[in-house]
């Protein structure tokens, strides 16, 4: 990344977006994934979506549209219902209430440095908010489990599930977020774990750092700030895996703050935001 001359001008941090699912908390694979599965079998269908199945299956973003993909592809009759999208829609609502008990019961922690990054940052008054394909009532359950706060006292702007036509890895939910907080891409940082979600926050000019989990490991992570492994705690150090250098022992405020002002002083080429990458539609 080659640095301007400091004379010029750099736009501060004023935002961080966050991503949910699989950057706050391991949520597919214990979460979603078993919930979908409790659902399938109260409506009487003999569908497993084994963990294999699953990653698979997350190619696509979104619940409903990830039930879709599996009849397209494992069980086309039911393409026969005359109810179809009423149906799946039914579906989708049993499992994302199910999807809530378990994340209220505790069983999906929030990933390591979560909790503490959003404390520093609302500490000293950087906005927060959420990006994510997901449906609001399970991130609302997420927050219920974890903080002693509410989803909309933590996150200022909540950009979630169908809010806007087209999910990730089209750009539309940041477009959103970055209009409703009114602040350019460049003066926010996101948060993600998947090439859909980097994808997303590329399109919308966002410069996004990566935290990957066991389904995202391997994907390609191209143009992104920065990755590592998970945000760390002080005393569970971040381990990097690419991108800009890890400084601080853990992705703290001072890190994030370091890693947006390399991005705002390098040059436009080495930015290398393409917004042309996914088509943004009307909302
Ligand atoms: C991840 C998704 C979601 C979840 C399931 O969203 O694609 O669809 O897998 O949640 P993100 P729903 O990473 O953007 O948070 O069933 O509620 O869609
Ligand atoms: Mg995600």
């Amino acid at each position: 990344m080659t640095v301007r001359p400091a004379t010029l001008r750099t736009t501060p941090l004023q935002a961080v977006i966050f991503d949910v699912d699989g950057t706050l908390a391991e949520t597919e694979l214990d979460g979603h994934r078993v919930a979908f599965n409790q659902a399938f079998k109260e409506f009487g269908l003999d569908w497993n979506w084994t963990p294999e199945l699953y990653g698979e299956l997350l190619a696509v973003t979104g619940g409903k549209e990830r039930i879709r993909l599996y009849v397209e592809t494992h069980d086309v009759r039911m393409l026969d219902r005359r109810d179809f999208d009423v149906w799946v829609a039914r579906l989708h609502q049993r499992k994302s209430a199910l999807y809530s008990e378990r994340v209220l019961s505790g069983a999906i922690p929030l990933r390591p440095g979560v909790a503490r990054l959003i404390q520093e940052l609302r500490a000293v008054g950087i906005r927060t908010a959420i990006a994510t394909t997901t449906t609001p009532s399970g991130l609302h359950s997420l927050i219920m489990a974890h903080f002693e706060a509410d989803m909309s006292s933590l996150f200022e702007v909540i950009g979630a599930g169908d809010r806007v036509a087209k999910k990730k890895p089209a750009a539309d939910i940041y477009h959103w977020v970055l209009q409703q907080l009114n602040l350019p891409p460049e003066a926010c940082l996101a948060i993600e774990d998947s090439y859909a979600g980097l994808t997303a926050a590329r399109a919308a000019g966002i410069p996004t750092v990566i935290t990957v989990n066991a389904y995202t490991a391997d994907q390609d992570f191209d143009g992104a700030l920065s990755v590592v492994a998970d945000l760390g705690e002080p005393d569970a150090a971040a381990r990097h895996l690419g991108g800009l250098p890890l400084t601080r022992p853990c992705v703290d405020l001072a890190q994030l703050l370091a890693w947006h002002q390399e991005y705002s002083a390098a040059s436009p080429e080495d930015k290398r935001i393409d917004s042309q990458a996914v088509g943004v539609s009307a909302t």
